[in-house]
């Protein structure tokens, strides 16, 4: 027996004997028939909290080995509540990101550089703009969006863009004051730009997310190429990576002053184009969702310092269907993605969930799925996902952001222009 098949059994046989002890959760049904019991434990690793087999039933892209179990395809979970799902407006414009006021108006980026407010009713404002040049080709446009920890008093929005210039494009993050009347973004500022700028239009990532201490964290993509997805591996420049800056866009810390290039803001290097995170309300880690090449899709757990991999390591092949490199999934010194999902969801944004109105749900994650065509709701325990759902997935739309609402709703947007609201019937 190899020391990795050692290691898998061991993982195996510990993460069975908890599961064995975990007393019954209203995810777990109590009463299961026969004939599906038998089947599910046919289909579905010892890991599966559940007992159910797993939502994927397609057959994989590129079919690789899990490093441990419960790594892909764990087991289904039905939310019990009845829920109702409400189309709220389907009158947005490619809406990419989107951000809860404090008065319960979600506020919208829309790609080709505007913003609006979206209010409960489903009314749309007018087009709120003040950016400047945007590459709104391809992935590229206005993106993400979040307000600033004081904004009641400062009514400052961050955003990250596509900024277009003479050399091209690059993930930028910058701020702008709504005005009080909220038609336009007055004195918009770029703070920070995840250099170099490339003629290019793919792989820009991004998302932004507020720390508890006012810090930022914001996700990049490679830039899509051949000729830069090796920058995601080094560390002198923005691509691939998790940066993390000040409400000013300068670094918060130097996580490789061992690195003589290093830049001083770079969190995690490795990745290949982030559109999704969030912060786990219980624990506090930072999380991100991945897109991978064919089958290759992430679900991983931040730490800082750590390579994340990509293109070294990867569970996809190439759209050729190639191998990526030496289509390698486990290399000593990079990190392993707690989950991944072959064939591809294409996850986009992000949120957990973190409210009494739907007890069932409390802390598990909801995730956009691009490819995937629905909302992917993961149990989460110990770092692990232990169980996993697919929310509207009959609704055929493309969900790029998610966003738990203060109400206890979830709330997501669709590339068709849609704005979802889910809640208890
Ligand atoms: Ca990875």
């Amino acid at each position: 027996m190899t020391k990795l098949s050692l290691m898998w059994l061991l993982v195996v046989l510990l993460v069975s004997a908890c599961a064995g002890e975990a007393p019954a959760t209203p995810e777990m049904p109590l009463e299961t028939d026969a004939t599906d019991r038998s089947l599910a434990e046919a289909e579905t690793t010892e890991t599966d909290r559940t007992g159910l087999p797993p939502v994927e039933t397609r057959p994989p892209e590129a079919d690789y080995p899990p490093a441990f179990s419960g790594q892909t395809r764990v087991g289904a979970v039905a939310t019990e509540t009845a829920l109702e799902v409400r189309v709220l407006t389907d009158g947005l414009d490619s809406p990419w990101g989107m951000a809860e006021l404090p008065d319960g108006r979600i506020i919208v980026t829309e790609k080709a550089g505007v913003v609006r407010v979206v209010k409960a009713d489903g009314s749309v404002s007018e087009a709120i703009d003040g950016f400047p040049a945007i590459n709104s080709a391809g992935q590229g446009g206005l993106l993400d969006i979040a307000l600033a920890p004081d904004f009641e008093e400062s009514r400052r929005l961050y955003f990250t863009l596509a900024e277009l210039g003479d050399e091209g494009s690059v993930t930028a993050v910058g701020y702008g004051r709504w005005s009080e009347d909220e038609t336009v973004i007055e004195d918009f500022q770029v703070i920070y730009r995840a250099l170099p700028f490339y003629h290019g239009s793919a792989h820009y990532g991004s998302r932004l997310v507020f720390s508890d201490d006012g810090t930022l964290f914001v996700s990049t993509g490679d830039r899509q190429s051949f000729d830069t997805r090796m920058n995601a591996q080094t560390l002198d420049n923005g691509y691939g990576k998790i940066l993390h800056i000040d409400a000013e866009g300068e670094p918060v810390a130097d996580y490789f002053s061992d690195h003589e290039d290093a830049l001083p803001e770079i969190y995690s290097y490795g990745h290949r184009n982030i559109q999704g995170m969030a912060i786990h309300p219980a624990t506090g880690d930072l999380w991100i969702s991945e897109m991978g090449p064919r089958g290759g899709d992430e679900l991983n757990l931040i730490l800082p310092g750590k390579n994340y991999g990509w293109p070294l390591v990867s569970y996809g092949i190439e759209y050729s269907g190639d191998k990526v490199l030496e289509g390698l999934t486990v290399q000593e010194g990079t990190e392993q993605p707690v989950y991944y999902w072959d064939p591809v969801l294409a996850p986009s944004g992000m949120s957990f969930y973190d409210h009494d109105l739907i007890r069932e749900w409390q802390n598990d994650l909801f995730i956009g799925g691009l490819r995937g065509g629905h909302i992917a709701r993961l149990v989460i325990e110990d770092r692990r996902v232990v169980a996993e759902e697919r929310l509207l997935e009959a609704e055929g739309e493309r969900f790029r952001d998610v966003l738990a609402g203060a109400d206890g709703a979830i709330y997501a947007i669709t590339d068709s222009g849609r704005l979802y609201r889910i809640g208890p019937k």
